[in-house]
């Protein structure tokens, strides 16, 4: 079984890749849930729903977040009514937030509800979030954040969740901490460490390493059991040539201390990867990875074909020391 850890756009295309490699019944992802919001009375997941509508070749290819062909009535009327619309959720989108959110009311965890929609999306993966408790991504602001004249501007030292930082604020203000509220008592979902445990291979897909992968690994013995398979676990680095391909990871490696580079990635995921692949961009970077404790296996790792996640995917199966 290959498990990975994942966030958001950078683990669906990796999960993508895997599945074109690997017989669906054998991946395995343990997701984030640091993303997730109440909005509309809504429970709103959006690691899960990307990587689940990815995965159904359904994600919204212009976005790269929501359901492809989808409308906007229903935020329309809200924008209308002056209520909340910064979020977007679309006419199709809010079938899963409506189906997730009664599911959750009739006492189904977090992980059923998952393994219900991905099975009505004819998913052979399984997806796992990380904790079924409440555990929520909060970033502190650096600086005043004069960003948005349509919201209350936000002093330095504010605290405000993911999403308001992430989609109300463009990720446009810098950041002076992350923490993620609930962590201390998160239990990890069933299934999570014995998952860890037995993989042939654990990979860490190209998502945000502060706000994507961090919030997986603070689940209380999550760490701990990665740590433990450190020589099977290959990390794939979402920093090439110093930028993110996608969000604001290299910013927020920056504003929180970390260098946006491989050789920063190394160092925040050497004591729980053996492996680091980065991309041919990197090459000259690949010595000060190792130097780093880590080995280095280079090659393209910009997944904007299908091939070319198969082939990252192929890689990535066969790095682990
Ligand atoms: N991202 C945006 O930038 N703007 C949005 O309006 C937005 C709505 C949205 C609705 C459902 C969903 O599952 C994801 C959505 N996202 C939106 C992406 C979301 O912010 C994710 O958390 C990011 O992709 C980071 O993981």
């Amino acid at each position: 079984m290959i498990l990975t850890l994942a966030g958001g756009v950078g683990a669906a295309r990796m999960l993508a890749g895997l599945m074109q490699v690997v017989p669906h019944d054998e991946l395995t992802a343990v997701v984030n849930v640091g993303d997730d919001l109440e909005l509309h009375g809504l429970r709103i997941s959006p690691d899960l729903d990307t990587i689940t509508y990815t995965l159904a070749g359904a994600i919204n290819p212009e976005t790269g977040w929501g359901l492809v062909d989808e409308s906007w009535q229903a935020r329309t009327m809200l924008e209308q009514y002056g209520g909340v619309s910064w979020f977007g959720l679309g006419d199709r989108d809010l079938g899963t937030h409506l189906y997730r959110t009664q599911r959750l009311s009739e006492g189904a965890d977090l992980a059923t509800v998952t393994a219900e929609i991905t099975e009505a999306w004819g998913l052979g993966v399984r997806l796992l979030p990380v904790t079924c408790d409440a555990l929520r991504t909060r970033v502190t602001l650096a600086a005043d954040d004069p960003s948005t004249s349509e919201f209350p501007c936000l002093s330095a030292g504010s605290e405000i969740s993911f999403q308001e930082y992430f989609v109300q604020r463009h990720h446009g203000v810098p950041v002076s901490s992350i923490r993620f509220a609930g962590a201390e008592n998160a239990r990890p979902t069933e299934g999570v460490l014995e998952a860890i445990a037995t993989a042939t291979t654990i990979v860490i897909a190209p998502s945000n390493p502060l706000v994507s992968i961090d919030p997986v690994l603070v689940v209380p013995g999550v760490n701990d059991a990665v740590i433990s398979r450190r020589d099977q676990v290959v990390a794939v680095s979402p920093i090439v040539a110093g930028s993110a391909l996608k969000g604001p990871a290299d910013r927020l490696m920056r504003e929180l201390g970390h260098e946006p580079t491989v050789v920063g990635v190394a160092r925040i995921y050497r004591d729980i990867a053996a492996t680091l692949v980065i991309d041919e961009a990197d090459v000259a970077s690949a010595a000060a990875v190792e130097a780093e404790g880590m080995r280095c296996v280079v090659t393209p790792t910009v997944m904007d074909t299908p091939e070319r996640a198969a082939a990252l995917a192929r890689v990535v199966i066969g790095a682990q020391s």
